[in-house]
Parts: structure tokens; sequence; C-alpha cells
């Protein structure tokens, strides 16, 4: 049986995704580039910074200093923030909290591999910092997603081989980068979107202990 799982948060544990998308949405409106949620998908998963440098080729006019740039990730930080003031326990997705006492009754470690600088302060307002026994550093993480070095981080953590970890993930990034440690990947959404994940759900309801314990060791 597997001896880590590895949680996603955005998308996975809470639905920040629908905030992420609100403060880029802001941002671009000031900055006058089109945005909408079919563009929102390539963000997911992807740091704040690349995030942006996506944004602004979409107008290839617009050519910013560094220091700009960081003052718009800045802003774009500050939107989300203020929208994800208000999240607790009720923002947890189906599913998650019952999937995550399962893998602590069974004594299988919990790890969250997030691109998320504000994964820390997400998961306290959620109630479930307790149940995690890693969480990667995404400040110290060298290569994002789809890089595998965000899964890898919390393996070695522990020293548990790739082979024994399953990770769990919404995003086309996320599921690469699960692939490429190695690892069991686990795609939350549609089939046709995340078609290299080896185990696909609909939603994270879908997203049952036995099953996945099942599927691992097939
Ligand atoms: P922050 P995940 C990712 O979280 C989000 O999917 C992505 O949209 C966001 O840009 C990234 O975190 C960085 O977040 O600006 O809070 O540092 O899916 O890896 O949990
Ligand atoms: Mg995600």
């Amino acid at each position: 049986s597997p001896k880590l799982f590895i949680f996603d948060l955005d998308g996975v544990i809470t639905d920040t995704a629908e905030y992420h998308y609100l403060a880029w949405k802001k941002l671009a409106e000031e900055l006058d580039v089109s945005f909408d949620r079919q563009f929102n998908e390539q963000l997911k998963g992807i740091s704040r910074m690349e995030s942006l440098e996506l944004i602004l080729a979409k107008n290839r006019s617009l050519s910013l200093s560094d220091h700009e740039k960081e003052k718009l990730a800045n802003d774009k930080n500050e939107y989300y923030k203020q929208l994800i003031e208000s999240i607790n326990g009720e923002n947890t997705l189906p599913g998650i909290e019952k999937l995550i006492k399962e893998i602590k009754e069974n004594n299988i470690k919990i790890a969250l591999g997030s691109a998320s600088k504000n994964a820390n302060m997400v998961l306290d307002k959620l109630g479930l910092t307790e149940y995690f026994d890693y969480i990667v550093d995404a400040a110290k993480v060298k290569k994002g997603k789809p890089d595998p070095e965000t899964f890898t981080t919390a393996a070695d953590a522990f020293s548990i081989h790739y082979s024994d970890c399953i990770g769990i993930e919404d995003a086309v990034a996320g599921v690469e980068a699960i692939n490429k440690a190695s690892m069991f990947s686990v795609g939350v959404g549609s089939t046709e979107h995340l078609a290299e994940a080896d185990y696909v759900v609909n939603d994270t309801s879908g997203l049952q202990f036995e099953e996945l314990v099942r599927q691992y060791s097939n």
C-alpha cells in the first residue's frame, strides 16, 4: 500500500481556484488585457509570477520592468487575500476531510504539494493544518509544476520512494509533475482534460480511500 499521499491545495482541498481567477480578472481589467475562464485554466498550478507573464504576453505592447511586474503580482495577491479572508471549514471540498482522516487512520503520511505561497494560511483557515505531516514551501521550490520538484520534495522529506506515493491534482501541469516524479497520479476533473493521469475522478467526492489504494496497487 502507499506510504505517502501528496495533496494539491487549490482545486483539490478547496476551491480557491475561483478566487485566483477573480483576482487575476481584476488585474487584467486594470491592464486592459482580455481574460476569461478558458485562459485561466492555463494558470492553474502555475506560480504567481509565471501566471502574470502569461497574462502580459497577451498584450505585446505592454513591456514592463521587473519592478513593475513585482508590483502587479503583489496587487493580485492583495486582491486574492481579500477574497480568501472569510473562508472557513465549510470551504473544504466534499469528501476531503473524510479522506484525510481515513489516510491518517491507516497510518499513511500526508503532505501538501501546493504552488501557493498562501498555502499555510489557507490550510489554517480550513482547520486542516493538524492533519499534515509536511507542507512543501512553495517559496523554496526552484522549479514549479510541471517540474516534479514540488512532489519529490515532499517524498524526500520522509525518504519515501517515489513509487510509494500518490499525488492528487486538478491541474494538467500538476498531473504532469506527479507523473514525472514516477508517482501514482490521481486527477480531479474531466478525463478528457486530465487524460495523462493514472486515475481520474470527476470531483473530490469521488476520492474514496479504498478505491484509491486499489487503483494504486493495480
Ligand atoms: P500564490 P496549487 C496554485 O495552487 C494555484 O493553482 C495557482 O493558480 C496559483 O497561481 C499558485 O498556486 C500560486 O499561488 O499566488 O498564492 O502563491 O493548485 O498548486 O495548490
Ligand atoms: Mg490545483
